[in-house]
């Protein structure tokens, strides 16, 4: 091929995995590209810049741990670092390990091929060949905007959150419609209230939501995770979700119900997702979980003081925790200001985008401006809407027809030297990213080592492993009570998805091991072989 440039690898994306990885693949003298769609580095980070965007992971944790330097010498200024800050970070990292020279900004992919056992990456910007190839597209990034009919006559301004403006957005004295209430909508609402004149938050499904109580970073706090990093790491690495954080493994049906309710004021002055920590079977058991779900339904009803609006708030049709928690500063409180109103979705769906505003199937409204805080396609959106196709042609969306399969999340069948950095059916979304993003990039650039070390060319999820591991990973999840809730890692977001619980539920440590013992054994459930040998064959 003689317009396009080869690799070793070709790496889809310039987020926190991409850059780690061309600093991986650096360090063992590979060469290697990455395919940026943005102008900038940072993934998600650059995406997303709503007002009041934050990590919902302690800044000390969600942070790279791959470089000692690094990690000593960088200062985050609060407990959850805001977008503008991560995003920093991310572009200090790409600086100072001089990264920027092997990344093509403004380079979106779309479709990859394997032909004459290479990949084939087609671009907006040409064409790149490597021998192995990959998506370190991420889990949430391609954003979902709902085809509400009318869209287009709105003479106001549409922002989504995953999509927002750079140059920010000033909504000062504006009329602001707000649609969703997930996480992104959680995190800018309170935000968007101080500006605007007026919100209204039109809400389809309440969700709950711990207090961050997000705060300065004090240094004796910052001390006590630098002074021993590596161990925090170490021990962040082999936790369910790759955060360290207090875990009691009681059930919450064991203690006494004062207890229990004193166990829970705990989680909650401390904050943050840890809440889901409190017992051991709040994610197994629903007698459980309706304790926990029952103590946060307590605290909306204490901060909201209109008890109509409080009730609306109160999540009811899923278990606590099922839906990823969202982590707020001044959410539910934001509904007893004067300018913000709720408006219940339920039996009265928005019906269509109006010139003026928003026609839900009981009222309409008129704004300035409306944001959807609307989501994601989550895990598989933005791989699917490549034409990815592997041997033979097998197209991607063909092999996933009925639900993304994979090994352990890292490959597909029929789809040889393609990896997935936190794809489908590994931890991802249910943990601390950047921790599963550094396992993957270790598993995947060690494979790519030992290959070379061994002459082999080619490598394989087989279809038997393949099998085994989705088995597995459903049944880990229908041992818990995630499947219960209509849920973005359900695919219940997008019309026509299939419907699959998506990530590994296993816990990131479990999930670890298993995949240090599939390498350890000569890489287990992986079809190997070299391009010598195939010539001789
Ligand atoms: P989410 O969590 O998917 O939230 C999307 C919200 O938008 C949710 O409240 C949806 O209600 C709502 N939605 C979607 N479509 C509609 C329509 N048609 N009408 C009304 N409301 C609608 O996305 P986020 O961006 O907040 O968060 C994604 C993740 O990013 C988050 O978990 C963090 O990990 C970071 P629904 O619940 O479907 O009834």
């Amino acid at each position: 091929m003689q317009d396009a440039e080869h690799f070793d690898v070709v790496i889809v994306g310039a987020g926190f995995a991409g850059l780690y990885l061309l600093h991986r693949l650096r360090g063992q003298g590979m060469s290697a590209v990455a395919l940026e769609a943005a102008d900038g580095v940072g993934g998600t980070w650059y995406w997303n810049r709503y007002p009041g965007a934050r990590c919902d992971v302690e800044s000390m944790q969600y942070s790279y741990s791959f470089d000692e330097e690094l990690q000593q010498e960088w200062r985050w200024s609060e407990r959850f670092a805001t977008q503008p800050e991560i995003l920093r970070y991310a572009n200090h990292v790409a600086d100072r390990f001089d990264l920027r020279r092997d990344i093509r900004f403004g380079t979106r992919v779309t479709g990859a091929e394997f032909e004459r056992d290479r990949w084939l990456v087609r671009t907006t910007a040409g064409r790149f060949i490597g021998r192995f190839c990959v998506m370190a597209t991420g889990c949430l990034s391609s954003t979902r905007m709902p085809d509400f009919p009318g869209l287009e006559s709105f003479r106001g301004k549409t922002y989504h959150t995953g999509q927002w403006p750079h140059e920010g957005v000033d909504f000062t004295g504006q009329r602001v419609g707000v649609v969703g209430t997930g996480s992104s909508a959680i995190q800018s609402i309170p935000v968007i209230a101080e500006q605007a004149a007026h919100v209204h938050v039109f809400q389809r499904t309440p969700n709950f939501s711990i207090p961050a109580h997000n705060r300065p970073l004090d240094e004796a706090y910052e001390r006590s995770w630098k002074d021993v990093y590596a161990e925090r790491r170490r021990k962040a690495r082999m936790m369910r979700t790759g955060i360290d954080y207090p875990v009691n493994q009681a059930s919450a049906l064991e203690v006494e119900p004062s207890e229990r309710q004193r166990i829970y004021e705990d989680r909650w002055a401390l904050g943050s997702t840890s809440f889901m920590a409190a017992f051991g079977d709040l994610i197994t058991d629903q007698a459980a979980n309706e304790t926990a779900a029952e103590f946060v339904r307590g605290k909306i009803r204490a901060a909201v003081k209109d008890p109509a609006v409080a009730e609306l708030l109160c999540p009811d049709n899923h278990p606590i925790g099922t839906k990823r928690i969202c982590v707020d500063t001044g959410y539910y409180e934001t509904f007893n200001r004067d300018n913000v109103t709720l408006v219940n979705l339920r039996g009265a769906p928005i019906e269509a985008i109006t010139p003026e505003g928003l026609r839900t199937a009981e009222a309409s409204y008129a704004f300035d401006s409306i944001v959807f805080a609307t989501g994601f396609d989550a895990m598989t959106g933005t791989l699917l809407a490549m034409d990815i196709r592997g041997e033979g042609g097998l197209r991607l969306e063909d092999a996933w027809a009925a639900g993304p399969v994979t090994y352990l999340g890292l490959m597909v069948a029929g789809f040889p030297n393609l990896f997935t950095v936190t794809g489908p059916g590994s931890p991802s979304v249910l943990s601390n990213m950047i921790v599963s993003i550094e396992q993957h990039v270790d598993w995947i650039t060690d494979a790519l080592a030992w290959l070379r070390g061994r002459g082999l060319t080619r490598m394989q999820a087989t279809e038997q492993a393949q099998d085994e591991w989705v088995r597995h990973a459903n049944e880990v999840a229908h041992r818990t009570l995630y499947p219960q809730a209509n849920s973005w890692y359900m695919g219940v977001n997008i019309p026509g998805k299939p419907q699959v619980f998506m990530p590994y539920i296993g816990g990131v440590g479990a999930y670890r091991q298993i995949c240090d013992e599939v390498a350890a054994e000569g890489y287990r459930g992986f079809a190997l072989s070299g391009a010598k040998a195939q010539a001789a064959e």
